[in-house]
């Protein structure tokens, strides 16, 4: 496995979550390529978006099938870069994991995630995924906001 993905594995098991990382030889770089690569739809992939507010970084962990509103996550919020988003979490777009990130990051999660019992995600890097019950994600991540986001 790719050392960011086995790095990412070791994160996993430390946060507690069952969650088995798989790396696939198609890319699951974008939400779409994700779904079609492990064969579910789109909605049921995570993605993992930075954004930026005066105070600084915010994850949003968004369905694959939905576009964040920026304005439902605070006032003066935009999307990060790509320096701002390895810097944030460690991770290069494209391979950004829900948890497990250098440091700690405000998470909000769309409510819609919870349509489906098992999600998708990045598993560090685009071509690391894996499926994780969607309450046992949420539970892992402290302080998480759930919320409509789009
Ligand atoms: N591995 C997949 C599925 S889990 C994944 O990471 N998808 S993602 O949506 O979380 O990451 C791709 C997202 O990164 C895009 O939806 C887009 O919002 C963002 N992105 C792509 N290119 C850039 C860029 N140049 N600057 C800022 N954000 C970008």
């Amino acid at each position: 496995m790719h050392p960011t993905a086995e790095r990412f594995q070791t994160r996993l098991r430390e946060l507690g979550l069952d969650a088995d990382v798989q790396e696939l030889a198609d890319s699951t770089r974008t939400a779409k390529e994700a779904a079609a690569a492990v064969g579910v739809e789109v909605g049921q992939i995570v993605k993992s978006l930075v954004f930026v507010d005066e105070s600084g970084p915010i994850l949003c962990l968004c369905a694959g099938d939905r576009r964040v509103d920026t304005d439902r996550l605070g006032p003066d919020v935009r999307q990060a870069d790509g320096d701002e988003v390895r810097e944030a979490t460690g991770y290069a777009i494209g391979g950004v994991p829900p948890v497990g990130h250098d440091r700690p990051i405000p998470t909000v999660v769309d409510a819609s995630l919870r349509r489906f019992e098992t999600v998708w995600c990045a598993g560090g890097t685009p071509h690391a995924v894996f499926p994780v019950a969607t309450e046992a994600l949420i539970g892992a991540i402290p302080g998480v906001r759930v919320q409509e986001v789009s």
